[in-house]
């Protein structure tokens, strides 16, 4: 690797010395100091820590429950209708007066009062924001020991009261606000899901939620506060695919305390992951403005290895020193871990050469790694606690190790929870997890007033430029489903009045369009999370992008699709599901399973429709009315039931705790079935016109233990959706398409590889006793890079049989190559077509057995007497892992099945193998 000339001011060194020893600054990290946290109306006064929250200390210290138990969502709002006061002594500060004396918070939440030796200092109003203040002549007046001391003001009383103020912002419609929240959210700059969300609690924590330190610095030291690395193609425009073989240009761009002198220099060193230097030199074209300097440098592209998600290539990084110089002085340097992709979401006309391969008219909407199309698998990754300090690096590990072994590539990181933390993206850059990422605003117009863009800049500005260095990072939106939901309602409203549209613009294009495009280079933004894209993009216009909206030519294919619809007796039709390029939402909410709720309710509410268990479904109906009332809670629980008893048997155990538990594990097999109709169709259309490459469902995770769309449970244990959508996602797959009116049946195999596929798909009916009802069929296939082929078609209207008696197995062997190797690989899939009505169907005992092999550390399972329906191997509570597979079927045929574990973790030293249970659909029939 090395750096072209023509960027550089001085002489390019390859291979030389390391930067020289850093400065003499004083910095003290804060959540060494000793906090207390109080408040006056309830006489509390405890420790305090920092990073934390109020509710997290005062649970620490016993004087609240566990907010997650029971109905502390409810019994808890005391706390955050008070303002809490954190205070701390100052040590360890260098009293010299040639020291200059900073506070650097980099997250307070939210509206804060900051005092040291009793003087204000500042008031912060966002919680997103990076606040640092000088307090060096505060300092200099302080009698005593000096003490730091931050009030936390109650975002829900302020709120209301910015909502109430005179001319304050109104709109034609409400934004949506689901069951048991706090009402004002889109006033604030906070975590708008703090105040509630359909899928979680209202807490509105407060608190030093992220690391604070003092700064100290002499007259010419500086301090690295925040630093943007930009790393994209010669030539390259935000959002239009750059030239693959154009050279690489570094864009390093710090900003910092203190005085930048204006002879001053950067330096970089660029290092593998072993440590050893690859290239350095100097940037060029540095600009120095206040307190940040910027450069760039090109960068020979042959030896520098790229980038890929998982499942497309290997995730190469290398660290990127770099330093601020003048002359022999090293000022200051920081190291960034960082690697080379272009990622563009490619929303270009759809050209004449794709019309000619069958692609509709339109846009193009869909990722590109490298140059290269792909077929984006994943989900919405949410808040995954509604406590972010005590969110741990172990936990995030984990939760990625799950997706990828969920074979997702691609997580969105929906709009109205907290930026994510740089640990995460970390996490996501090693483990090859692309995260479409978004501005905090959601289901809601937003004020624009200008003391609201300006705090809005801020925060849009700071975290642009903290995450850009991340590989994994692929995409900025402006917010949730703006475009295709609050917009469009508003309009409805207050029919021909330009004003929506115009505020609407105001925030998501003039504000947070220069945010991202005056900061990155390699990084597409879209304004809304559901969009038909732009009209035209055009960078001689002060903001590029103008939008298309509803502006479509019919007949063409635009934008992404996100759809709900909560009337399951069409759950499988599939012409209810949207045509779009790319889905980036779409769910149905299932129960968590009984080990999840034990976690969080007490043995006496364990009942399906117990209160607290209705409280804790945040779920409103659809259409609404959004009312905080208890009838509504009943809808979202009405709905689980609905579903589960048009399609399965319904359980009724005469033993309580058995019964709740059947009940909760049937709602999730209705939302993992949900789940895959759609995956299958989306996934289809990347060989039909609508050339479909992505699907996010909705939701990757939990916020806590309650009846949401997750396919992961608050602990890390996976729901049946989680196994079906690993199942779904690999590969090369084969499902079937049935449309239930007519009786056409067809069988698609569909492949995501990037070269294509060759094998055979074999087809057998068979009675639930596990008979062979015709002799099965086989078919040979070649399905093409990122496309899907026809295999089977038929009807199921001239059976000679009743499809509630039958099911057909259909299976595919196929060769093909990974994306980026040339290894020929073999790739299974088996599906299962049956009768919707399972409740209806000839189910008998399938005779299941289980082993486990200490040695192997396998499972083996085996249908002995019909076929099995759903199986699920159960982990008792205490324990955590998951299987290679679950939620399969199994025919007697197939003979043993061994099945790998992965433990996770495990608190019976070892017992649990022994309450490994395993089950079918038949079991709801047991009494
Ligand atoms: C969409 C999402 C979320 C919500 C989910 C389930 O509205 O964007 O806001 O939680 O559906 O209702």
């Amino acid at each position: 690797m090395k750096f072209f000339p023509h960027y550089q001011t001085s002489v390019l060194t390859i291979l030389g010395t390391a930067a020289t020893a850093a400065t003499a600054q004083n910095i003290v990290d804060l959540s060494t100091a000793k906090w207390t946290v109080s408040n006056p109306v309830y006489n509390i006064s405890v420790p305090g820590s920092v990073p934390s929250q109020v509710h997290l200390d005062l649970y620490r210290e016993g004087i609240i429950p566990d907010p997650y138990f029971g109905l502390g969502d409810f019994e808890l709002r005391w706390v955050t209708y008070e303002n809490w006061t954190y205070e701390a002594p100052l040590h360890g500060l260098d009293s010299s007066s040639e020291a200059s004396t900073w506070l650097l918070f980099n997250g307070l939440d939210t509206f804060t009062s900051i005092e040291v030796c009793g003087q204000h200092v500042a008031s912060t109003n966002n919680q997103f924001r990076q606040y640092y203040f000088e307090i060096s002549s505060i300092l200099s007046t302080c009698s005593s020991d000096p003490t730091l001391s931050i009030n936390f003001g109650s975002a829900v009383n302020i709120s209301a009261a910015i909502a109430s103020e005179p001319g304050q912002e109104t709109w034609p419609n409400d934004g949506v606000e689901g069951l048991f929240e706090f009402p004002n959210r889109q006033f604030i700059r906070k975590e708008q899901s703090d105040f509630g969300w359909d899928w979680g609690p209202a807490f509105a924590p407060a608190g030093i939620w992220q690391p604070a330190y003092v700064i100290q610095l002499a007259d010419s030291e500086i301090y690295v506060r925040n630093t943007l690395l930009d790393i994209y193609r010669e030539g390259q425009l935000n959002n239009l695919p750059p030239d693959q073989s154009a050279s690489w240009v570094l864009n390093a761009s710090l900003d910092v305390i203190g005085n930048i002198p204006s002879s001053a220099e950067l330096k970089i060193e660029i290092l593998d992951i072993n440590n050893s230097t690859v290239a350095d030199g100097s940037l060029g074209n540095i600009t120095t403005s206040g307190s940040t300097i910027t450069g760039s440098v090109a960068i020979d592209g042959e030896a520098c290895q790229l980038w890929w998600p998982k499942g497309l290539g290997p995730q190469n990084l290398y660290y990127f020193k770099i330093s601020v110089v003048d002359g022999s002085k090293t000022l200051a340097s920081v190291t960034k871990r960082s690697g080379f992709r272009t990622i563009v979401l490619n929303m270009t006309p759809i050209s004449a050469s794709q019309l000619a391969q069958g692609i509709a008219p339109g846009n193009n909407w869909h990722f590109e790694i490298n140059g290269h199309e792909f077929y984006a698998k994943g989900s919405n990754f949410i808040p995954p606690d509604a406590f972010w300090p005590r969110v741990t690096q172990e936990r995030m590990e984990q939760l990625f190790q799950s997706v990828v072994d969920g074979n997702q590539n691609m997580l969105r990181v929906w709009a109205s929870g907290a930026y994510t933390p740089d640990f995460i993206y970390d996490i996501a850059d090693e483990m090859g997890v692309l995260l479409w990422s978004e501005f905090e605003f959601g289901d809601a117009l937003y004020p624009v007033g200008q003391d609201f863009l300006d705090n809005v800049r801020e925060e849009a500005d700071y975290n642009v430029r903290r995450v850009n260095h991340h590989p994994s990072l692929a995409l900025w939106a402006g917010g949730n489903e703006l475009e295709n939901l609050e917009l469009p309602e508003a309009e409805a409203a207050d029919p021909n009045n330009t004003r929506w549209v115009n505020e609407y613009e105001k925030l998501f294009l003039d504000v947070l369009v220069p945010a991202v495009f005056g900061n990155t280079k390699s990084i597409s933004y879209i304004p809304s999370s559901t969009t038909n894209g732009y009209l035209e993009l055009n960078f001689s216009l002060p903001v590029p992008i103008i939008e298309r909206y509803n502006n479509e030519t019919p007949g063409s294919i635009y934008g992404d699709t996100d759809h709900y619809d909560y009337d399951s007796t069409v759950a499988f039709n599939l012409s209810s599901y949207p045509v779009g390029r790319f889905a980036n939402e779409f769910g149905f909410h299932s129960m968590p399973s009984l080990q999840t709720w034990q976690q969080a309710v007490s043995p006496e509410d364990l009942h399906f429709n117990s209160s607290v268990i209705q409280l804790r479904n945040h779920h409103y109906p659809a259409g609404g009315p959004f009312t905080d009332n208890f009838a509504n809670s009943s809808k979202g629980m009405g709905e689980m039931t609905i579903a589960a008893e048009m399609y399965y048997p319904t359980p009724y155990h005469s033993d309580s705790i058995a019964n709740f538990s059947a009940w909760c594990h049937t709602t999730q097999i209705f939302q993992a079935d949900f789940y895959r109709s759609q995956i299958t169709y989306y996934r289809r259309g990347s060989g039909l016109p609508e050339r479909q490459l992505g699907s996010l469902y909705w939701q990757l995770e939990d916020i806590w233990q309650a009846p949401t769309w997750a396919g992961i449970e608050y602990d890390g244990r996976w729901k049946v959706l989680h196994y079906i959508a690993k199942d779904i996602y690999q590969p090369v797959i084969i499902a079937s398409y049935w449309n239930y009116t007519t009786g056409d049946l067809t069988a698609y195999v569909t492949s995501d590889l990037w070269t294509p596929a060759s094998g055979s798909a074999t087809f057998a009916w068979y009675g639930y006793d596990g008979s062979l009802l015709a002799p099965p069929s086989t078919v040979d296939f070649t399905v093409g890079a990122l496309n899907t082929t026809q295999v089977f078609a038929g009807s199921t209207s001239t059976l000679p049989f009743d499809l509630r008696h039958a099911v057909m197995k259909m299976n595919i062997t196929a060769a093909g190559a990974l994306p980026n190797t040339d290894e020929t690989r073999v790739f299974k899939h088996e599906y299962y077509f049956h009768d919707l009505l399972l409740g209806e169907a000839s189910l008998v005992d399938p005779g299941l057995t289980l082993s486990y092999s200490e040695e192997s550390g396998n499972f083996t399972v085996e249908a002995t007497s019909g076929v099995a329906a759903w199986v699920w191997l159960d982990i008792p509570a205490g324990t955590l892992g998951n299987f290679e597979e679950n939620g399969f079927w199994l025919v007697p045929s197939d003979g043993p099945r061994e099945i790998g574990f992965t433990l996770k973790s495990d608190e019976s030293g070892g017992k649990w193998v022994k309450g490994v249970t395993i089950g079918s659909l038949w079991n709801n029939t047991l009494p």
